[in-house]
């Protein structure tokens, strides 16, 4: 633990060895401390947090994951948002709203070319709004369902306005528990191959881990390490976010969901270890407000949005936000109260206002 906490003082990286050590030995004031060290190191004072929404265009999945409360497999209905409806919230954001992120189920007769169109009507409406769109998973089905490869795709989206791409599908890179918990979906080389493709495209993008059901400590360090690996590589990802299994309404209720205690190690350990990844968010709609207010000193910078109660994938899950809506003034009274200084940003971390 001493050689660990060396290491992270003289900004020095830590193996997949140390971080194994961390997960299995380290305690939670010891784990924070060495968080909050290289937290201040990469952010200073600051904790971020934007005005944003969501839109999510259907249910209606080709994929059964097993975690999911979400698709129309668990849900008693299967539902779609029209065109219309989707323009209609964008046009109901007032002007402030700086961001919308569109993810939502892998429908089976949606191409790229109806999902660039979106984007067109979208941006057309709103040209100053940043549209971060469709996790790997969802690109991974309507750039192959299109027969292009994937860079002539993301091209294409592109230019019909995408300006980021989402962390989602991630979930859990080792291969055997992927098989267990989503079979179904893009394998974990597909994502990290499509995140590649997009930064080298200047597209930046957010990473996710599914974490707290199946998966061992070492399968974490595996899924940090691949994603540190490819950060390397091309500088592309803004944020990493720990998702935590949450076990209501799905095929895996039967597993009991980690403690609070196991939520901070995560953060913590995943700031340690990504230390080429800008920043550490903590989704509150999927935690709850007081545990993503905790987190700030477990090395988070940045609480995501205002979300303005327009998802619905973790109140399905059983999180405790069942109505998501966070006011600018929580946001930043949140923050102060962590005795952080909140900036307001937009989607590529630039204070505004
Ligand atoms: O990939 C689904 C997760 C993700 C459950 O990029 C679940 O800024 C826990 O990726 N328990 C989608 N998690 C959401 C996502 C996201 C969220 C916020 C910000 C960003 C960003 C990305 O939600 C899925 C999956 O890992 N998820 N069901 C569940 N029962
Ligand atoms: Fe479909 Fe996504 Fe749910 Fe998997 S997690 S079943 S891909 S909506």
């Amino acid at each position: 633990m001493k050689v660990i906490a060396d290491k992270v003082n003289r900004a020095e990286r830590i193996s997949p060895e140390d971080g194994l050590l961390l997960f299995e030995h380290g305690e939670l004031g010891f784990l924070g401390m060495l968080a909050d060290l290289v937290r201040e190191r990469l952010n200073g004072n600051k904790a971020y947090f934007i005005r944003n929404f969501h839109i999510e265009p259907t249910n209606i999945c080709v994929n059964k994951c097993k975690f999911c409360s979400y698709s129309h497999h668990f849900s008693p209905d299967k539902w779609e948002l029209t065109r219309e409806e989707i323009l209609g919230k964008v046009l109901a954001q007032d002007k402030n709203v700086g961001e919308v992120h569109i993810t939502g189920a892998v429908h089976p007769d949606r191409d790229i070319h109806y999902y660039g169109e979106l984007l067109k009507l979208i941006r057309e409406a709103r040209p100053d709004l940043h549209i971060k769109a469709y996790s790997a998973v969802e690109l991974d089905y309507m750039i192959a369902k299109a027969g292009m490869d994937i860079e002539a795709g993301l091209a294409y989206l592109k230019s019909c306005g995408l300006d980021s791409i989402p962390g989602g599908g991630a979930e859990i890179f080792d291969e055997t528990i992927r098989k267990i918990i989503c079979g179904m979906k893009s394998t974990s080389e597909a994502w990290l191959a499509i995140h590649e493709a997009a930064h080298r495209l200047g597209l930046p993008s957010n990473a996710t881990m599914l974490y707290g059901h199946r998966e061992h400590y070492s399968h974490r360090i595996d899924h940090l390490d691949r994603l540190r690996r490819l950060q390397d590589r091309t500088s592309g990802f803004n944020a990493f976010i720990p998702l935590k299994f949450r076990n209501t309404n799905n095929e895996m209720s039967g597993i009991t969901e980690v403690s609070v205690v196991e939520d901070m190690k995560m953060y913590a350990i995943s700031r340690i270890y990504l230390d080429n990844f800008p920043h550490l968010k903590a989704y509150w709609p999927a935690v709850g407000r007081k545990l993503a207010r905790v987190s700030l000193s477990f090395g988070v910078d940045d609480l995501d949005g205002t979300i303005n109660d327009s998802t619905r994938i973790y109140s399905l899950a059983g999180a405790e936000e069942q109505s998501p809506v966070m006011t600018v003034s929580e946001m930043r009274e949140m923050i102060t109260d962590a005795q952080r200084v909140p900036v307001e940003r937009d989607s590529l971390y630039r204070a505004v206002n």
